[in-house]
């Protein structure tokens, strides 16, 4: 049997399956991972500075048109559409599968492709919120510059709210902040009662995230990745490919 037919194997038996992702998972929709060589750790010149520091909640507070003007620039794919890896999933779960879906991801494209249970473990770049109201907006309106004009303030990047004037935030999880209660609950009680663990595009270095895979207690992990995890000595099946590439194959 080759990998993609043990998989297969591997999916046709489970009852629960998990799939546990980043940002890997969306490198071949055309967005930009962290640590790849081709990743935004290599692009950041002319930032000067780590994607971690870039997205703290210190830099936040203390540099916040530089904050908006790197997320805005470099985690906002309007245009990424669902690869094969994110479609693939969603149609096991439409074949009568329990698949649920644990992601690192902020790009919402796992619900693009149909997945019906997405937990999003940093928060997703499509809701956005007033810091002062609470009024929730999209990305378009995010994204219009004309919504970041306000008077006596000299930021360019910054949206402000149309009903208070208060600072618009994206509903992510900023290094240094703490992951959502109800989201943590959710992605736990879904891994421990998972049958079959299927991790990938992640470099598994991000905690909390990475901590959650210790919630298995079920028999097999599959590990889709194009370099080495902590979690490969655990794994029944490594598969070294592009995640897209195995899901169109599988
Ligand atoms: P990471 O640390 O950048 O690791 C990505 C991993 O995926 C690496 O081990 C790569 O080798 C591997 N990889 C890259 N492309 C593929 C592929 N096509 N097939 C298989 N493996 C591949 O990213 P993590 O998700 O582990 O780190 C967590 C951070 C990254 C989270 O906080 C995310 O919010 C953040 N992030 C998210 C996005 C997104 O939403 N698409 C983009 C960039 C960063």
């Amino acid at each position: 049997m080759n990998d993609i037919e043990k998989l297969k194997a591997l999916i046709d038996e489970a009852k629960r399956i998990v799939f546990f992702g980043g940002a890997g998972v969306s490198t071949e929709s055309g967005i930009p991972d962290f640590r790849s060589e081709t990743g935004l750790y290599k692009a950041q010149q002319e930032y000067g500075r780590s994607p971690e520091t870039l997205l703290s909640a210190s830099f936040f507070s203390k540099e916040p048109d530089t904050f908006f003007r790197y997320h805005k620039e470099n985690l906002i794919h309007p245009d990424a559409r669902p690869n094969a890896a994110h479609l693939g999933l969603a149609a096991i779960e439409r074949s009568g599968k329990d698949v649920k879906v644990v992601t690192q991801n902020i790009d919402g494209l796992h619900q693009d492709a149909g997945s019906g249970t997405v937990y999003e473990l940093h928060g997703s770049v499509h809701r956005n919120y007033c810091m002062d109201c609470g009024t929730t907006y999209g990305l378009d309106y995010f994204l219009d510059p004309a919504n970041c004009e306000k008077k006596g303030s000299d930021t360019k990047w910054v949206p402000w709210c149309e009903k208070c004037g208060g600072m618009v935030r994206p509903d992510v999880v900023l290094y240094e902040e703490g992951l959502d209660g109800g989201v943590v609950t959710g992605a736990m009680g879904a891994i421990s009662s998972a049958d079959l663990l299927i991790v990938g595009g992640t470099s598994l270095v991000v905690y909390p995230a990475a901590g959650f895979l210790n919630y298995y207690k079920g028999d097999s992990i599959v590990l889709i990745n194009m370099s080495e995890t902590s979690v490969d000595g655990r794994a029944d099946l490594v598969i070294r490919r592009p995640i897209g590439e195995v899901f169109a194959e599988l």
